[in-house]
């Protein structure tokens, strides 16, 4: 696994950043490409790839990429093995959204291992774009999903853990510095040059039963759009729906931003709004370019972000961030 750990996150300046292999390069060259949130996006990438160097549609390809990460019971971020809410539950958020401006969505849903299939059905069956809590299982059951239970024996000890002092308040990077996991949102463009992109996640953990994030909001935890690029978002999800953070990446993009300098906008408008709290949480963006340029930013150190094309399926890169602690 190629990791340029030795890079701090604040050190990765463009220019040096131009200089590392893959990044900065642009047009049919970079394709196919994808990338997704977190160190645990290498192996997601991996299955990713495999759809996208036979010449498969991203949208197949993010959709098998992501469920690596769901089918991961060390990972208690998303997916089967998630950790539950403050009630017990493992509730599960995804959305998935093609190079036509499709997208499905599932929240709240309980007892489906795979929610981001759920979703991509919700797009391709239904005349919808979201289903939630008991609306979206008995769906998921009509169409064929085993019902099973997602709390495993860890998750159970991390809450009742939780419960002596239940204390909700969201520990910054926990994906890295405790678990190696998280969120996964994850963008790719195929060999065609078409953009998909799918997020999927428990959310945060011991959350409120029936609380939502931002992973399964189009706009907000994801967003493509086929003439300019895609983003995607890892943290506090409260904070990017407040600011529409991935359509925001997105439209900046379109005016001119690099993916890197629209996610580093993204992030500041988040300071801008609540500059108390955006000291205290972690937000990462993770954009794509139409022309495969790619680039992340978080507000705190210790985002990182997977890229996997025809040169490199394993490389991890340190989000650069406003905050430095
Ligand atoms: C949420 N954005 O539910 C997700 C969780 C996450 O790092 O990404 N945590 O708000």
């Amino acid at each position: 696994m190629a990791i340029l750990s030795t890079l701090g996150a604040c050190e990765l300046s463009t220019k040096s950043k131009s200089s590392l292999p893959l990044s900065g390069k642009s047009g049919s060259s970079n394709k196919p490409i994808v990338i997704s949130t977190w160190d645990f996006g290498v192996a997601a990438n991996q299955a990713a790839w495999r759809v996208l160097s036979e010449g498969g549609r991203a949208l197949d390809a993010v959709e098998a990429g992501v469920r690596i990460a769901e089918a991961d019971l060390e990972n208690p971020t998303v997916g089967k093995g998630g950790f539950p809410d403050r009630d017990g539950h493992v509730t599960l958020d995804a959305c998935i959204m093609d190079e036509e401006g499709n997208c499905g969505s599932v929240a709240a849903l309980e007892y489906i291992a795979h929610p981001i299939s759920v979703a991509r059905l919700v797009m391709e069956k239904t005349p919808h774009v979201m289903l939630v809590g008991a609306g979206a299982l008995q769906f998921a059951l009509s169409q064929g999903f085993e019902k099973e239970q997602l709390l495993t024996q860890t998750g159970r000890k991390a809450w009742e853990e939780w419960l002596i002092e239940a204390k909700y308040s969201p520990v910054m990077n926990i994906e890295n510095q405790q678990y190696n996991h998280d969120t996964i949102g994850m963008l790719a463009i195929d060999q065609q040059g078409n953009l998909s992109g799918a997020c999927t996640t428990s959310g945060m953990a011991f959350k409120m039963h029936g609380r939502v994030g931002d992973s399964p909001i189009i706009g907000a935890g994801l967003y493509v759009d086929n003439e300019v690029g895609a983003a995607t978002s890892t943290g506090v999800g409260e904070e990017v729906i407040r600011s529409v953070g991935s359509f925001l990446v997105v439209e900046l993009m379109r005016q001119g931003y690099s993916p890197e300098e629209a996610c580093k906008e993204a992030v500041s408008r988040i300071i801008k709004k609540k500059p108390e709290i955006a000291k205290e949480i972690q937000v990462g963006f993770l954009a794509l370019s139409k022309d495969g340029q790619y680039g992340a930013y978080a507000l705190q150190n210790g985002f990182t972000y997977a890229v996997c094309d025809r040169e490199q399926q394993d490389l991890i890169l340190p989000g650069k961030s406003i905050y430095s602690n």
